[in-house]
């Protein structure tokens, strides 16, 4: 399958110079390029020129991520992607796993944006706004503050104040799904085909502002504990989903912990260090549940 035939579809997918410059002549021509919709274990789900369809993925392969890959079999029949390669990602969002210090989770691979998804009825926890933008920034995405339930909210003042003192001139957007308000200021962020990524708590209200976005009830929405309204982990797995209108969004599981990835670092040779472990490769299936 030639590349030029694929690319138009591609396009609409994200795809750029950045990531066509990657490949070699024979790649071209012979491989299928992919978009990896929702990495699970076995198969996933990538999207192509054909549309979605199941993929053999190499491990460490986040959402988002650019597949080239061979069709098994016949390709219009069997729909099945052989993943030889996952191409040099333009941005990363990762985590170190929630469960040890030497896993990277790829929270989601060439966003373009980040919406820190927050609460304005659940008690704010400003340390972990201010790791979810560090992290961002890291990977090289643009980050947002996307204040949700505004129309449950009655100390509205208050909490954008707070949330300004660590914001650092991060724009912050105050909406609420209920009433309609402050959403249309959100589609700027998915123009030319753009990825945004969701990041926050459980019961934030990500998946609610997904079904918005992609007009559809696709992603299970759950009610909070009336106790503290705290979510129930309602999405399990991170999933692209393709909006109407173009671009996309990625709504992912609630974070209890975001623990800043570090490379671990490179061992310089000197007579007393020891052959250093490589890292285990991420663990993509790890959540926090
Ligand atoms: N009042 C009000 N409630 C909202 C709004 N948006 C979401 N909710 C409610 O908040 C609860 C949690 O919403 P979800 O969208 O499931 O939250 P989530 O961030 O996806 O949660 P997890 O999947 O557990 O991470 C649901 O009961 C929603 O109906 C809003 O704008 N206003
Ligand atoms: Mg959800």
């Amino acid at each position: 399958v030639s590349l030029e035939l694929q690319e138009p579809k591609l396009y609409k997918m994200g795809w750029d110079e950045f990531f066509r410059a990657q490949l070699s002549e024979d790649e071209r021509t012979d491989f299928v390029i992919a978009r990896v919709v929702e990495p699970l274990r076995g198969l996933s789900r990538v999207a192509c020129a054909l549309g979605e369809i199941w993929a053999e993925c190499p491990d460490g392969v986040g959402v988002g991520d650019w597949v080239l890959g061979t069709p098994r079999g016949a390709f219009e029949k069997e729909k099945r992607l052989s993943v030889e390669r996952i191409l040099d990602r333009k941005t990363k969002l990762s985590r170190t796993a929630p469960s040890g210090k030497r896993f990277e989770q790829i929270l989601c691979a060439n966003a373009d944006a980040a919406f820190i998804v927050v609460a304005m009825t659940q008690a704010l926890h400003l340390p972990g706004i201010e790791r979810a933008l560090e992290a961002a920034t890291i990977g090289g995405i643009l980050p947002a503050i996307v204040l949700t339930k505004a129309d449950a909210c009655d100390n509205s003042d208050e909490v954008l104040s707070e949330v300004n003192s660590v914001a650092g001139g991060t724009p912050i957007h105050t909406v609420s799904v209920t009433n309609g308000t402050g959403l249309d200021e959100l589609s700027g962020y998915f123009g030319m085909d753009r990825l945004v990524v969701l990041l926050g708590a459980s019961g934030a209200g990500k998946s609610t502002l997904t079904n918005y976005f992609i007009e559809t009830d696709a992603q299970l929405v759950s009610g909070t504990r009336e106790r503290d309204e705290k979510g129930r982990h309602t999405t399990t797995a991170r999933r692209l989903h393709f909006l109407p209108g173009g671009g996309m969004i990625v709504d992912s599981p609630g974070i209890r912990e975001l623990q800043l990835w570090k490379e671990p670092e490179t061992p310089t040779k000197t007579k007393e260090t020891k052959k250093a472990r490589a890292p285990r490769r991420s663990s993509r299936f790890e959540e926090d549940g």
